[in-house]
């Protein structure tokens, strides 16, 4: 099975290319700015725009599995938005139809569900409440992962991620901490999984300040091994650097930008 990575050079791009050849994953990895080199004899690289449709068929020609990391990962203006994460992904997904990508694995985010108060607690099935555009893009991701399996039958999983960090360092993360082992082992399971149709998952570890229950995990197989709660006594001991806005929502500190304070 060939396994194609986009945003192969970012924060969990470069954890996925270094993990998954050595579960015997072979890989195709897509960077641009900064380009990348091959790190693995079974890892295949390349460098380009995934604007570019002749790159896109490049990049996907042969592949069974895509998992779509790239674009904008934080609140920026409009128009980078736009081109990045909904223009460019749609040129990804065209690209897909064109190749017969068999699935297409989604990098959604927590902040497409930001504007949820901290003391929800969130089924896969809840409403999107973005709290940006970055985060109103990620429902748009999420609409054409759902959609490119409705009409084109490309199988498709939106992984909400939570936070990607080696270990949880502030007192959000003990509810939003998605631990790098999990994050990989999750990769797998979204590679491996039988038939899957569309899925919607969350991508965090087994937090026990979660706010996201059930994960919707069981059904490809992924059961998350860490827990940000064994950092806890560390973390509360240090001042909550988020103001009192950012502690009252899930997406924290992306709440407060642009935010109207009530009249
Ligand atoms: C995300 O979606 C971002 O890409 C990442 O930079 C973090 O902010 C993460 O969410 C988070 O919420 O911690």
């Amino acid at each position: 099975m060939k396994v194609a990575l986009s945003g192969a050079s970012g924060n969990i791009g470069s954890l996925l290319r270094r993990e998954l050849p050595r579960c015997g994953i072979e890989l195709r990895s897509a960077g641009w700015k900064p380009s990348i080199a091959p790190q693995h004899e079974s890892e295949d690289v390349m460098n380009g725009d995934l604007r570019d449709a002749a790159f896109v068929d490049r990049f996907l020609e042969g592949v069974d599995v895509l998992i779509h990391l790239a674009g904008t990962s934080i609140e920026r203006p409009l128009p980078e938005i736009i081109e990045n994460n909904l223009i460019g992904l749609h040129q990804v997904y065209e690209g897909a139809r064109r190749k017969n990508v068999k699935r297409i694995v989604f990098a959604s985010s927590n902040h497409a569900f930001g504007m949820h108060p901290v003391s929800a607690k969130l089924s896969p099935d809840a409403p999107f409440r973005p709290d940006g555009l970055y985060g109103l893009s990620k429902m748009w991701g999420e609409g054409l992962a759902r959609m490119y399996w409705d009409k084109h039958g490309i199988e498709g999983i939106s992984l909400r991620i939570g936070s990607c960090e080696p270990r949880p360092s502030n007192f959000r993360h003990l509810s939003t901490w998605l631990s790098h082992h999990d994050m990989v082992s999750l990769a797998l399971s979204c590679i491996r999984a039988p038939a899957v149709g569309y899925l919607a998952v969350w991508g965090v570890s087994n937090n026990t300040r979660s706010y996201l229950s059930p994960l919707n995990c069981a059904e490809i197989g992924y059961s998350p091994r860490d827990n940000a709660e064994d950092f806890a006594a560390e973390i509360m001991n240090q001042p909550n650097p988020l103001d009192s806005i950012a502690q009252s929502y899930q997406g924290g500190a992306f709440v407060t930008l642009d935010f109207t304070p009530e009249q």
